[in-house]
């Protein structure tokens, strides 16, 4: 069957937005939204290659290289890299590189990493002191919400892989252009998901015979502008292909308390607790249930799911 079945939406797009217009008219509907007219700061005006590579200089970066623009986190076709910043910058922003490490047409894409990866969060103007004052973080959410900043640097043509968050984002394009396509967190089981991220990579293309159900997703899409801001809210699949080498900063922030998420979270991407519970909870019973000869085992699988959709899933 042809994509052109599925159904496809346009990002609803404000503009001038204002904190008070966000809060009390864009942010209770739950739904992204492209925000335009929002102040920034300088960087819009100030954020090109060179810029950057003078400002920031020899700062190490590792930064993710793949000879295939559609990067697959699950198959892991990229590797990681460490790069001084100039360089790194140098790189993306070009076609092609004859000093390479892959192929003379490999991308290149940071997200930053705190300074342990492992344990620290993304603050980027922690990490970037030198571009703080560029960029004025809008006042959408109450500041001891916030989670994380992270700058994003990549080639034209980088698309990366279909994933949800587990906190509200903001996605803030300051240059470039970039193509965000959406799924609403109620197209989770069409989206052959491994953990938070689809395994359905090349979305405009899908191969419907590997992945039939992937032809009844909800499509939303966008294409950013420098200076648009995308609202992301918790749990909304997003896959983002940049259309010109490009500089964005994404903010995370807490929606729900924030005892509900688990500390050791540094990505914004863990489940929250409950959910993590509730996951293992199901797999106890899945092995509770693989006591049972096989007719039983199907019996009572189909009578558990029928509990958890009449007690769980919502009717909107
Ligand atoms: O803009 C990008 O490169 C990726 C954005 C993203 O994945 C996010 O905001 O969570």
């Amino acid at each position: 069957m042809k994509k052109t079945t599925m159904a496809k939406i346009n990002v609803c797009t404000y503009d001038t937005v204002t904190q008070d217009i966000f809060r009390s008219t864009i942010y209770p509907k739950r739904v992204p939204a492209v925000l335009k007219g929002v102040k920034i700061g300088e960087c819009k005006e100030k954020w090109d290659k060179d810029y950057l590579k003078e400002v920031i200089g020899k700062k190490q970066v590792k930064i993710h290289v793949s000879p295939n623009p559609q990067m697959d986190f699950i198959k892991k076709n990229f590797c990681y890299k460490t790069l001084p910043f100039d360089d790194f910058v140098e790189r993306a922003a070009s076609e092609k590189n004859h000093e390479c490490f892959l192929s003379e047409d490999e991308k290149y894409y940071l997200r930053s990493l705190g300074d342990d990866p492992r344990k620290d969060i993304s603050n980027f103007q922690r990490l970037f002191p030198v571009l703080s004052n560029d960029l004025e973080i809008p006042k959408f959410f109450d500041t001891d919400r916030f989670f994380s900043s992270v700058l994003r640097v990549g080639s034209a043509g980088v698309q990366l892989w279909t994933h949800y968050d587990v906190m509200d984002n903001i996605l803030i394009q300051v240059n470039g252009r970039k193509k965000v396509v959406l799924f609403s967190p109620k197209d989770a089981l069409n989206l052959y998901l491994v953990g938070d991220k689809s395994e359905v990579i090349d979305i405009e293309n899908a191969d419907y015979s590997k992945y039939p159900l992937f032809k009844n997703v909800t499509w939303y899409e966008c294409i950013l502008e420098p200076g648009d801001v995308l609202f992301i809210p918790a749990l909304w699949f997003h896959n983002v292909t940049s259309l010109d080498f490009g500089v964005a900063v994404n903010i995370f922030w807490q929606h729900l308390e924030p005892s509900a998420y688990d500390h050791k979270d540094v990505y914004g991407n863990k489940d929250p607790l409950a959910a993590t519970k509730a996951m293992q909870i199901v797999d106890r019973a899945i092995t509770a249930l693989n006591n049972l000869p096989d007719d039983y085992k199907d019996f009572y699988a189909r009578r558990i799911i029928s509990r958890i959709q009449s007690k769980a899933f919502s009717e909107s």
